[in-house]
């Protein structure tokens, strides 16, 4: 045990009614839903980079917190791991993510950093014989070091693309050794600043390639998880490539890749792009492509990436309707990519916004489930489909113009409009949520 998070007790459900708040309301692991626990169908996964190696520092000030892990040694390593796995116990959180940088202390050379890599690896291995928390996804950071400002599988120097494809290799394989379910690339510095200096052909050609071989690699070392690419329209980049979902599938298909790789949505990276949280998980649903969601919101007001833990219970249902409607997630999981405020200084604000998130998405989801149950909306949304069960309707489609337009004379087609219902459907939802 550490001192960290000492005279915190582990969090149990105790009911909507509970007033004790390291307690959860909502989340009630072993309560089945639509036929299957609540915690198989959340699989939350907490983030190593945001709770443990995140400074605190904002655009306009540096770090607020001071944990007693912070440092560069291997030793300080292996206590922020020890709190990591306190603080998953505390949870009960089925799942955790790290990126390589998060775990291991940067080395002087890629060596070093790749041996670092592995000790600290072996030591979550160890820690993992004891804890009931796996590996959701391993990914590797290619962005915060000063190496990477130019892009990575995108830089204009081949070398870094090397370095870029070692590094890879190396969080593949710790996230392979760990149990990992799903590897994530999220293109961080992948995009450009300006067009005075960017050759847009080069950098898609080795991004599709670069991606080509993570795929490959799979194959050759047998990970049997799903590798997922994560959306995001700008921030640091001034133009992202991974923009959005239907932007990556675009990309995947013309890489070849669409029936390879799937995608992690963030709420956050959602709103970036202009679009909802539930736009974006249909919309990979659709194509085949959702894997995974990362659980985090953004202020609505400041129009950056602020990665807050989730509070609104009613915006999330519109989520978990979509995922339900999907069919649920494989590999995937809720990870929460979010950090607590700046001013959260205490190692209680820690657990509280784990224990908050955990409760809106389980009171998100039974609203949903109870939705879908109920199958008004899904009979309404068939109902207005129902023209193109037809045989007639379907024909149609097998058909041209000219025999359509010859079709349309002869009965002489005369649409006439029918109401979308929106409000009667948003009312319907309202009695759910
Ligand atoms: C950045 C972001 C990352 C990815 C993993 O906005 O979301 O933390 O989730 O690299
Ligand atoms: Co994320």
């Amino acid at each position: 045990m550490t001192k960290f998070f000492k005279d915190i007790p582990t969090i149990q459900y105790e009911g909507p009614d509970s007033a004790n708040e390291f307690a959860f309301r909502h989340y009630n692991p072993d309560e089945v839903v639509l036929g299957k626990r609540m915690e198989d169908h959340l699989r939350f996964a907490a983030a190593y980079w945001h709770s443990f190696a995140w400074p605190g520092g904002d655009p306009f000030g540096g770090q607020t917190f001071e944990r007693p892990w912070f440092g560069d040694t291997m030793d300080l390593a292996k206590m922020k791991a020890d709190v990591a796995f306190e603080m998953f116990d505390i949870l009960g959180v089925p799942y955790f993510c790290f990126h390589d940088a998060d775990a291991r202390p940067e080395g002087s050379t890629f060596t070093e950093s790749q041996r670092n890599l592995e000790e600290i690896t072996d030591y979550f291995a160890q820690k993992m014989e004891s804890s009931k928390t796996r590996l959701l996804w391993g990914t590797a950071n290619m962005f915060s070091h000063r190496r990477w400002m130019s892009g990575a599988s995108t830089n204009p120097d081949p070398d870094v693309f090397a370095y870029a494809a070692a590094t890879v290799k190396g969080c593949m394989d710790a996230t392979m050794q760990l149990g990992g379910e799903n590897y994530v690339l999220w293109g961080g510095r992948e995009g450009y600043e300006t067009l005075l200096n960017t050759n847009l052909r080069v950098e898609a050609d080795n991004m599709g390639r670069f991606l080509q071989m993570v795929v490959e690699y799979k194959h050759k070392i047998g990970f049997k998880g799903a590798i997922l690419i994560e959306p995001k329209p700008q921030e640091p980049s001034k133009h992202q490539y991974d923009y959005d979902v239907a932007t990556v599938y675009g990309f995947l298909c013309r890489y070849g890749l669409e029936k390879e790789v799937k995608v992690n949505i963030e709420q956050g990276h959602a709103i970036l792009a202009g679009h909802s949280f539930e736009h974006e998980i249909a919309t990979a649903a659709s194509l085949g492509i959702f894997g995974s969601i990362d659980m985090n919101r953004n202020d609505y007001q400041s129009g950056w990436d602020t990665d807050q833990f989730p509070n609104n219970h009613v915006e999330k249902a519109l989520a978990f309707y979509e995922i339900l409607r999907a069919g649920g997630y494989t590999t995937g999981g809720t990870n929460f990519d979010a950090k607590i405020r700046r001013q959260s200084l205490d190692p209680e604000d820690l657990v509280l916004a784990h224990v908050g998130g955990m409760d809106t998405c389980a009171r998100a989801l039974k609203s949903a489930a109870a939705l879908l149950a109920d199958g008004s909306l899904e009979a309404a949304r068939k109902d207005r489909y129902a023209g193109w069960e037809t045989p007639a309707a379907k024909a149609m489609l097998g058909s041209d113009l000219a025999t359509i337009a010859a079709d349309v004379l002869a009965r002489n087609v005369n649409p006439q409009p029918h109401s979308g219902r929106q409000e009667r459907l948003e009312n319907l939802w309202n009695r759910f949520v």
